[in-house]
């Protein structure tokens, strides 16, 4: 058997997809910085007019996922990273807006088969959201983390190959999953 593990040091053919609020802006732009840089140390361009990262703006934490999904359906990503911030004490449909983008986010994910990380703040106050987008730590940078990492470990998972060795043992399941993230599973092709 195997074990699939992701790595941070091959990301030259990597592509990412930015979605971004601009609602508490103040934070986002702050999340977005955070995970530039540790996408660039990393050793990804992050420069918009290169050829690995796109950005979307959206109005808010809402329209996240709409956008997301559209971006993951392309095929062009290796992962896409979603970033907002709610805050409690601004509105009284917090909890409706934190749970449609937490729901949204992760039905993108189920759904196209290419990693989408949640990085959206939920928090009772600006300070709090401030504190966890650079006053303290910045999360934008581990966002940026797990994209590198189900950037890498998801083609081992999708292909059966693990980068540390060689899968021994049954493949069985492999002719049912994706063999590309924008690629039906083999078992629905059939009924269509
Ligand atoms: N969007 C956020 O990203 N964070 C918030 O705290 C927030 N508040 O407080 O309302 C918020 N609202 C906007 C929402 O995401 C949509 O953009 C809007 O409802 C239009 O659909």
């Amino acid at each position: 058997m195997a074990v699939f593990e992701g790595n941070f040091t091959q990301t030259r053919s990597m592509k990412f997809a930015f979605v971004i609020g601009r609602f508490n802006d103040l934070v986002t732009s702050k999340l977005l910085d955070g995970a530039q840089d540790c996408l660039k140390r990393h050793g990804i361009d992050v420069n918009p007019e290169g050829s690995q990262v796109d950005y979307a703006w959206v109005p808010g934490s809402f329209e996240v996922s709409m956008v997301a999904r559209q971006l993951a359906l392309s095929g062009r990503y290796s992962a896409i990273i979603c970033l907002g911030a709610v805050i409690r004490g601004n509105t009284p449909h917090f909890d409706y807006v934190a749970a449609e983008v937490a729901k949204g986010i992760a039905a993108v994910g189920f759904q196209t088969g290419v990693p989408v990380v949640f990085g959206v703040l939920t928090t009772d106050s600006m300070q709090q959201a401030l504190e966890r987008a650079g006053i303290k730590s910045n999360l934008g940078w581990s966002y940026a983390m797990s994209a590198l990492e189900m950037a890498s470990l998801m083609p081992q998972v999708y292909s059966g190959k693990p980068e540390g060795g060689k899968l021994e043992g049954s493949t069985e399941m492999a002719s049912l999953m994706p063999q590309a993230h924008n690629e039906k599973p083999k078992s629905e092709k059939s009924k269509e």
